[in-house]
Formats: C-alpha cells, sequence, structure tokens
C-alpha cells in the first residue's frame, strides 16, 4: 500500500478546504507553557483551546510537549512539524481539524537537562501536566505523596537527572528561584479529585524532602489551580491513520478521535499569567470542587463500572455495553445514586448532565474500548467510586450497585475472564492484584478480604465495612456463579 505524503507546514495549503486549520504564523509564537504528558489527551483538549487562543492573535502560549517515558509521540510529530489532526466523531458524521498549538515535543529520558531548561525559560508561564492518576507518585487513597515510590526515591537522589513529573517540576522551580526568574503556575489537568490542591500537597512535600527552604518557595510562589477537564479520547488505531489520510490527502502519524463534547473548568488562580482561555469556551470559576466532583462521579464514575462490568460481558467498546438494555439501565440507575451525593454547581442541570453523558456513551462513532478505561482501577476506584459508597453510607444509604461495580473490578483483576481467557490487566498493583487472586480462588468472601485490605486503595474505613464488605461479596458470588450480564440485570 503507498501512503500519502506526510502532513507537515509546507503542505497544509494543500488540504481540503473544508479542514480547519492554523491561520496564524506559527513562526512568532512563543513557548509559554511546557506540557508534561503530551499524550491523546492533552492533544485533544487543552491544545485545542491554546489553539483558538493562539487563532485569536495572542501569540504567547504555544506548548512544548515532553514525553516522560516514550519517544513515539515526538517520533510521529515531528517529521510533520508537530501539526495533527483532531477528528471529531458522531455518529452522524466526522468533522477533521488541523492543530498547529504544540510548538515541539522533547522527550524527558534522552535529555533530562534540556527539559529542565526549557522550563526555566522565563517566558514560560504554566507548566501543565496529563500524566495520568498514577503519574502523581501518590498515594490514592489519602492523596499524599507516595515517599517510597521508586520514582521519588530515585528523584531525591539524582535531583539533576528525575524521571517523574514532581523531579522535573521541582528542578526546574528550583532553577528558576537560583536565577530570580518569576514563578510559573503548575497546573494538573487528570482526573484527581481537587488536582491542583492535591499537586501542591504533593510538591510542597516533595521540595522539602529537596531542602525546606524550596518547600517553602513552592507553598508561597507557586500556584496551582483546580481544574475538571472532561472530553473522550479514545486510542488511536491504524485503521484511524488510514481513514484520516484517506481524507486529508495526506498521511499523519498520529491523528487523535474524540468526540463533539468538551468542557474545561479553571480555578483563575495563575501566578504569571495565562492565555484568554475563556474567551474560547473554557469556564474560569473560583471553585471547581462540584464541578469535579459531579464530573468525576458522574462520569468517570459510570465509566469505570461499564468498563469492568462491560469487559466481563463481553463488550469491546462503550457504545457496545451500553446497547445491552440491562447495561444501560444499570448505568442510569448508578447515576441516580451517585447524585445524592453531590453539591452541584450553581445553576447546574443535572438531570441534562446525566443525559447528555448517556448520549455520549452511546456514540458509536467513538470506538473506546472498556478494556482502555479499565487501566488503572487502583488509582481511579477511589475518586470514581469509593468517595460515592462512604457519601452513601455516612447517611445510611444503600451502596448495592455502587458495590457491583468495584466486585466487577475485583473479578477483572483477577485475569482470568469468564470464559477461562487471560485477561490483561494494566495496573500498578497488577501484580499484587494477581496474587491475592490466585489465593482466594474463586471464593467471594476470600478475595472480597484480600483486595479489601489493600489500603492505597481502601483505606482504612472500607476495609472495616461490614455494610459495605456484604454488599461487594454478595455482588461478585454473583459475578463468578451467574456472569456479569445476569448479574447486572438484576441491579438495574
Ligand atoms: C476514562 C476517562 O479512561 C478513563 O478512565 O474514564 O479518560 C474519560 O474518558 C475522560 O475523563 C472523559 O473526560
Amino acid at each position: 500500500m503507498t501512503h500519502p505524503p506526510r502532513l507537515n507546514a509546507a503542505r497544509l495549503g494543500g488540504l481540503p478546504a473544508a479542514i480547519e486549520r492554523p491561520t496564524y504564523d506559527r513562526a512568532q509564537v512563543r513557548c509559554g507553557i511546557v506540557h508534561l504528558g503530551i499524550g491523546a489527551f492533552h492533544r485533544a483538549h487543552q491544545a485545542v483551546y491554546t489553539e483558538d487562543v493562539l487563532k485569536s492573535g495572542d501569540l504567547a502560549w504555544g506548548i512544548v510537549g515532553a514525553s516522560l517515558r516514550s519517544p513515539d509521540t515526538r517520533d510521529a510529530l515531528a517529521p510533520q512539524d508537530s501539526l495533527y489532526t483532531i477528528a471529531v466523531r458522531e455518529t452522524a458524521g466526522e468533522t477533521l481539524r488541523v492543530v498547529g498549538s504544540i510548538l515541539e515535543v522533547v522527550v524527558a529520558p534522552e535529555d533530562p537537562e534540556a527539559l529542565i531548561a526549557r522550563m526555566s525559560d522565563p517566558d514560560v508561564a504554566i507548566i501543565s501536566l496529563t500524566v495520568t492518576e498514577k503519574g502523581y507518585c501518590h498515594d490514592p487513597a489519602t492523596g499524599r505523596l507516595d515517599e517510597a515510590h521508586p520514582d521519588v526515591v530515585h528523584d531525591l537522589a539524582n535531583p539533576h537527572r528525575p524521571r517523574s513529573a514532581l523531579g522535573f517540576i521541582t528542578a526546574a522551580i528550583a532553577r528558576r528561584q537560583a536565577a530570580g526568574t518569576r514563578p510559573f503556575t503548575v497546573m494538573s489537568c487528570d482526573n484527581l479529585p481537587a488536582n491542583g490542591q492535591t499537586l501542591k500537597g504533593i510538591l510542597s512535600r516533595f521540595a522539602d524532602l529537596v531542602s525546606p527552604g524550596l518547600g517553602r518557595h513552592v507553598r508561597e510562589a507557586i500556584s496551582c489551580p483546580d481544574t475538571m477537564i472532561d472530553r473522550i479520547v479514545p486510542a488511536t488505531t491504524d485503521a484511524d491513520r488510514s481513514h484520516v489520510a484517506g481524507v486529508l490527502g495526506l498521511t499523519d502519524a498520529w491523528p487523535i478521535m474524540t468526540e463533539p463534547f468538551t468542557q474545561w473548568v479553571i480555578e483563575d488562580h495563575f501566578v504569571s499569567g495565562r492565555p484568554a482561555w475563556e474567551t474560547v469556551g473554557a469556564t474560569l470559576v473560583k471553585d471547581v470542587a462540584p464541578y469535579e466532583a459531579m464530573k468525576l462521579r458522574l462520569l468517570n464514575g459510570s465509566h469505570s463500572a461499564l468498563s469492568y462490568l462491560g469487559y466481563l460481558a463481553g463488550y469491546e467498546t462503550v457504545a457496545e455495553a451500553m446497547a445491552d438494555a440491562a447495561i444501560a439501565a444499570y448505568v442510569a440507575a448508578l447515576m441516580e445514586d451517585s447524585t445524592v451525593t453531590l453539591t452541584l454547581p450553581e445553576g447546574a442541570d443535572v438531570a441534562g448532565y446525566k443525559r447528555s453523558l448517556i448520549e455520549r456513551f452511546r456514540n458509536t462513532a467513538l470506538k473506546h474500548r472498556t478494556w482502555q478505561i479499565a487501566m488503572d482501577g487502583s488509582q481511579k476506584l477511589p475518586q470514581r467510586l469509593l468517595g460515592t459508597i462512604r457519601d452513601r453510607l455516612a447517611r445510611g444509604l444503600p451502596v448495592e450497585r455502587h458495590a457491583l461495580a468495584v466486585a466487577a473490578w475485583m473479578r477483572y483483576v483477577t485475569g482470568i475472564d469468564e470464559a477461562g481467557q487471560p485477561i490483561d490487566v494494566r495496573d500498578p498493583l497488577a501484580a499484587e492484584f494477581r496474587s491475592l487472586a490466585d489465593a482466594a480462588g474463586q471464593d467471594a468472601e476470600k478475595l472480597v478480604a484480600a483486595l479489601i485490605g489493600v489500603r492505597a486503595v481502601f483505606g482504612e474505613d472500607l476495609a472495616s465495612n461490614a455494610v459495605f464488605r456484604t454488599a461487594v461479596t454478595t455482588a461478585l458470588a454473583s459475578l463468578f456463579d451467574n456472569g456479569a450480564k445476569a448479574t447486572v440485570a438484576t441491579y438495574g
């Protein structure tokens, strides 16, 4: 098969007329943001808002992206002048757009010093992050720095050759402080509860361990705004690549697939300025917490439930799982159960929000794999499901539906599916879960007792809560005996 020529700056003019593209002079754009964790999610979300700011004429906010591990994104984007396509897909059709806000991608492990130098540039006012939950080197149950984390230990011993986001940020803060450069804002765009505050706590503690003076400087000079970010971004497949090449007439080695919906709520606390994201659709507020809880508990809570139950029931994508009437009824009921625990944002139409979520999950044009969402459950469960369970328990409300989602996760991390086939469980604690599961066999009571004892996930309180334990055990026994499809039908 012959591929069309590569997408690049010189070829932008030859794109089909309908395809939106950068209209500003990219050579004039300065780097105001260094983004750590330059994956698909950033490219479908923050980079697009920032692209719109550049289009409006403020050229101070180009992005330099950094990969903390693999060179894949840099290798894909470098030959195409860091341009890439987003394909916005809905059941009714698709819109393509070429984005230019990313100026360059650097690969941190190849040259850690080069990244620290970039982050220390006086033009840089914001360090943003999408490093996924596990990238914070924290204890998900408490939100505190995990001081025994191998990356933390490594970075404290090698401050000039860090591996983790925390290590890079701290090195750049120290260097800027020493040089008298203005401080920057560190903006988490990950799905953590109170992501900014949590990051600030983790970062200050990390800096304390470098030196008490640096810890104080982080507390006093660095701002870490909370953000709520929302856009569904399934992993790109080779079929997506071929399709996009067909429409563009050019090869894009890494186009991004996403949905029409996008939302960004940001706490307006930036110590050295920010792009006018509010002029391009973002909402700047004082308090992100109500938005974030609504999104994490309704969208992500349902997503995790759908991923484990859907995978076990044999569904490859979220849309396929949602086409199963019993699963759809269960998800709707689960959302109702979560809603009572929320303090809603002022003026929020929560019923409309839930309807839109159901519609988004049903988007058949997005092939969002249940397996993809199932990843890293140990890092996701606390803020997506367990907080809701705690709140319902505190109010004396039943927790069966949420317990079923937790039980489905337990069934999933055994690593063997309902047909006896292996499951490729991706989780930093996968090996620990697997050995606990092997020891418990298909004994629901034993498996619940073992997994609930993992404090980093369940904390002390849930481990010793009899109501919770019974609800999870009942659900897990049914998953073992009757399978996911039959079980979920009794929880709707
Ligand atoms: C998903 C999220 O993979 C996952 O865990 O639940 O990435 C989800 O698609 C986004 O948070 C939507 O904004």
